[in-house]
């Protein structure tokens, strides 16, 4: 096991990586920037290190300051947390050629993961079921492109290779709009992406978000931890997420979660990962691979009782899985409330001093936040402050231990979206579970203040 890693992130999730640190015994080095000096994660940390100014492209996605920092402090290892540079295959490059190893994959599977493009070729030759589209780049003959949308049927997307997440993405529904459209966004993945690469798949129009976790170590054992339904986002921004996806037959699970785990083994994938997928009429179909610990692994960790987070270190030292996938078993069910310093209702950012911070507790109950009394939330970064996971025997227990922890969190000082939370967890439609990927969205326009 290494003696010392460095902490390449901010926020919650650097506070969650200094806990798992810890539980292994293995010294954390966090780094901050000059806004985040009053991080609860910086106080405790037995070493510090300041890495820039407050705008992430000065600090947090400053590589040769991550990197001199992980030197003067001589860790043995880079935990990159998510977003970031958790994702870029350039830094995952230069921290091995500086020594040190990356906590994640390869820097080769995080770029073919990267081109969304080769990911889906890498899917399809692993059995994984994709959505129906171009078999690869879309070429640039106005005559086969129309012939490609004909075969597939409209409505179509196109989609930037080098996007996802929801970036680079256009939506067509008569011939009559395809050539531009795709011109249009070959242009924009250009200048976004630097590759003016699309694919094309048929749109989905009614689908869930259903993501399945797999965890995998160098020598291919891999395994998959079930799923997350991540179907409650607002304009690619997920804010509630859970685990089980309700009303989903375990054995099509199962038989997803077994082609996803042949795909790790073939890629040579390690580290801990998340297929995503779109769920519609009871068929799954891949559009994108995450390379990094994701945001909502907690519901994952509450239902299967495994620290994602300390394997990711584990198997990082060249450690095995200490787990084969009959020993995985899912437990009751939970659910993640992602908590924002915005507006509740108009959703511009709220940040500012929190002059009171009052967590929630109790039965399966918890928080991963890296936030206090009297802490300042900077500007400078996303508004997430915390996220509040439980989880219960069945569904209906969890939901009612979440209003329940909701009803004692207590957030002054700063706009929250609690409000909105609280409105959530009591929704019929909600409740009733397995609403897909535009509900939020449209409830909030049906929603009067
Ligand atoms: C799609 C789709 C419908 N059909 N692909 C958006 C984020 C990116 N990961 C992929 N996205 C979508 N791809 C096909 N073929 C609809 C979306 C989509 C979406 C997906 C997941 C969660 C929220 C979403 C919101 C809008 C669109």
């Amino acid at each position: 096991m290494f003696k010392k890693i460095l902490v390449a992130n901010r926020g919650e999730i650097a506070l969650r990586i200094q806990r798992a640190c810890r539980e292994l015994g293995v010294q954390a080095v966090m780094v901050y920037s000059e806004a985040d000096r009053e991080a609860k994660y910086v106080k405790l940390a037995e070493e510090a290190v300041c890495i820039g100014p407050g705008p992430s492209a000065l600090s947090y996605l400053n590589m040769p300051a991550i990197i001199s920092a992980a030197e003067v402090t001589d860790a043995e290892a880079i935990h990159p947390g998510y977003g970031f540079l958790s994702e870029n295959a350039d830094f995952a490059e230069r921290v091995e050629q500086s020594g040190f190893q990356f906590i994640g994959p390869t820097p080769e599977s995080i770029r073919m993961m990267g081109d969304k493009v080769s990911a889906k070729q890498a899917m399809i030759r692993a059995g994984v079921p994709c959505v129906p589209g171009s078999e690869g780049e879309l070429p640039d003959d106005p005559a086969q492109i129309r012939r490609i949308a004909k075969t597939i049927g409209y409505p179509v997307i196109i989609k930037a290779a080098g996007g996802g997440g929801g970036r680079g993405m256009r939506v067509v529904h008569t011939e009559a709009a395809l050539v531009n459209a795709v011109q249009m966004t070959k242009a924009e993945a250009g200048a976004a992406f630097g590759n003016p690469a699309v694919y094309m798949e048929k749109f989905l129009q009614n689908p869930r978000h259903i993501e399945i976790q797999v965890l995998a170590d160098k020598f291919r054992n891999a395994v998959y931890l079930g799923e997350r339904d991540c179907s409650m986002q607002r304009r690619h921004q997920k804010i509630i997420e859970e685990a089980p996806a309700p009303g989903i037959l375990r054995k099509l699970i199962e038989k997803v979660g077994e082609r996803c785990v042949a795909a790790c083994k073939k890629m040579g994938y390690r580290g801990a990962g998340t297929f995503e997928f779109l769920y519609e009429n009871g068929e799954f179909y891949f559009i994108e691979m995450n390379t990094r610990v994701q945001v909502e692994h907690p519901v994952t960790e509450m239902v299967t009782g495994i620290d994602i987070v300390k394997t990711q270190i584990l198997v990082a030292a060249g450690g095995k899985l200490p787990f084969i996938q009959r020993d995985i078993e899912i437990h009751g069910h939970a659910i993640e409330c992602r908590l924002n310093a915005e507006d509740p209702y108009k959703f511009t950012p709220s940040p500012g001093r929190i002059t009171m911070w009052h967590a929630p507790g109790g039965p399966g109950v918890r928080v991963d936040s890296h936030v206090y009394t009297n802490y300042f939330v900077p500007p400078n970064y996303d508004s997430m402050v915390g996220k509040i996971i439980v989880h219960g025997d069945t569904r209906e227990q969890a939901l009612a231990r979440m209003r329940t922890a909701l009803a004692e969190t207590l957030v002054e000082g700063i706009l929250t979206n609690i409000p909105l939370h609280r409105e959530l967890m009591a929704d019929a439609k909600f409740m009733a579970g397995g609403t897909n990927i535009h509900y939020l969205e449209e409830w909030m326009a049906r929603r009067t203040r």
